[in-house]
């Protein structure tokens, strides 16, 4: 059992039965062409916390947890993408249209692709979702529980859209979650700053929230 130094208190879990999720860090979101910056954001904000991903992603390997990776990604023929969703607000492109990094957020196009320093390797879960949701029409619930994971790390973009409602769904399906602050951005850090202070309000309501630092300390004990 490991326990980490976390708000609003310490956070115990089993390695062998925590996952480590790394929400959508594709290109579309943290590089320039893709659908951050089609819906109007400054995508350089979220790029900061690469090394961070990277040396929690490197230690979380070496201590052989489960990694699980998720993408916005939708079919081709966006059949798994509502109109409502299409359609909301006024991007320069639109899901499904050609951008400079190929089709917006579509399956296999290169925008769609992990960046290169958190790519996936063999052995870790990709899950494509059409949702912000890591677990709506996924059946990642169904991949942790035939696994054992009871426990989950999260980190990813962006902090208050898909890190923090696939946390809250986590919540609902009875996994105790944490979010480590320095491994998540959002475009507007009042939203982000916000979404961490509401994750663990109340007697961590919907998780913990703590620092990267701690999990890397936690995991060399
Ligand atoms: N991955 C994710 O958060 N999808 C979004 O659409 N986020 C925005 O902040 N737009």
């Amino acid at each position: 059992m490991k326990t980490i130094a976390a708000q609003p208190f310490a956070y115990a879990f089993e390695p062998a039965h925590t996952a480590l999720v790394i929400i959508d860090m594709q290109r579309d979101f943290i590089e320039p062409g893709g659908f951050g910056e089609t819906l109007g954001n400054d995508v350089s904000l979220l790029e900061a916390i690469v090394p961070a991903c990277q040396s929690v992603l490197l230690a979380w390997r070496a201590a052989g947890g489960l990694v699980v990776h998720t993408r916005e990604a939708h079919r081709t023929d966006l059949s798994d993408c509502p109109p409502a969703k299409r359609n909301r607000g006024n991007p320069t492109l639109r899901i499904g249209d050609a951008g400079p990094m190929g089709r917006i957020l579509v399956m296999g196009e290169p925008g769609n692709q992990i960046i290169p320093a958190l790519a996936p390797i063999a052995g870790e879960l990709v899950i494509d979702k059409p949702g912000k949701g890591a677990f709506y029409a996924t059946g990642l619930h169904e991949m942790l529980q035939a696994r054992g994971i009871t426990h989950l790390l999260f980190m990813g973009v962006t902090t208050e859209v898909c890190v923090q409602t696939s946390m809250r769904e986590a919540n609902d399906r009875g996994y105790d979650s944490l979010l480590l602050e320095d491994c998540t951005e959002s475009y507007f850090p009042a939203f982000k700053a916000a979404a961490v202070e509401m994750m663990r309000a109340q007697g961590a309501i919907v998780g913990w929230t703590a620092g990267s630092g701690q999990l890397l300390a936690a995991l060399q004990r």
